[in-house]
């Protein structure tokens, strides 16, 4: 099979109190691996085998639902596991903070409007932060579609993403999504941000 599940970069209950363990554990667990596993039944024994996941996402407008679909779940879970980590949050620094308080006044009004995109995405989906022409963007994605699709609204290359999907905060948050999206922030990992903002620009 081409596609793998990689393990966690960092331990189930190591986001806690934040992200709880058990939501960890179903959501790497179940439901990025069930990404995995549908994307793979969907491209076995077409030439999406020899592709990579970003080539794929990237002509999602030209790709079945299903390898759009689970294509882009194991896309964006991956990109989100790795924009988070244990004892990170606070506020990012050099250039990425400079550039943040360039696009939206400040780190504050920042996280104001992109928790209000993840806030006002019906259904399920994401909130991105992207750059787009060598600046910062917000925008939300349905489903699991995201900014590096070519049938993206907002068209550009993400550097921080947040699943609004229920089954990244329901068992913690119920039906909270704003208390999930303002814990969210105890646990980016900016200089994981601030890596991918240098190489995008
Ligand atoms: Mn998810």
């Amino acid at each position: 099979m081409p596609f793998t599940l990689a393990p966690l970069p960092y331990s189930h209950d190591a986001l806690e109190p934040h992200i709880d363990t058990l939501t960890m554990q179903i959501h790497h667990g179940k439901h990025h691996q069930a990404y995995v596993d549908n994307l793979n039944k969907a491209i076995a024994g077409t030439d999406h085998e020899n592709k990579t996941i970003e080539d794929l996402v990237k002509h999602a407008g030209s790709i079945s639902v299903a390898v759009r679909n689970n294509g882009g779940g194991h896309w964006n879970h991956t990109f989100f596991w790795e924009s988070l980590s244990p004892n990170a949050g606070g506020t990012p620094s050099g250039h990425l903070a400079d550039a943040i308080n360039a696009a939206f006044g400040s780190f504050d009004a920042f996280k104001e409007k992109f928790n209000q995109a993840g806030l006002t995405r019906f259904g399920s989906g994401w909130a991105w932060l992207l750059v787009k022409d060598g600046k910062l963007e917000i925008s939300s994605t349905p489903n699991q579609d995201n900014p590096l699709m070519d049938v993206a609204e907002v068209k550009g290359t993400p550097i921080l993403g947040v699943d609004v999907w229920e089954h990244a905060y329901y068992l913690k948050y119920q039906n909270r999504r704003a208390d999930y999206l303002s814990s969210f922030w105890n646990v980016v990992n900016w200089n994981k941000i601030a890596e991918r903002f240098t190489a995008a620009k």
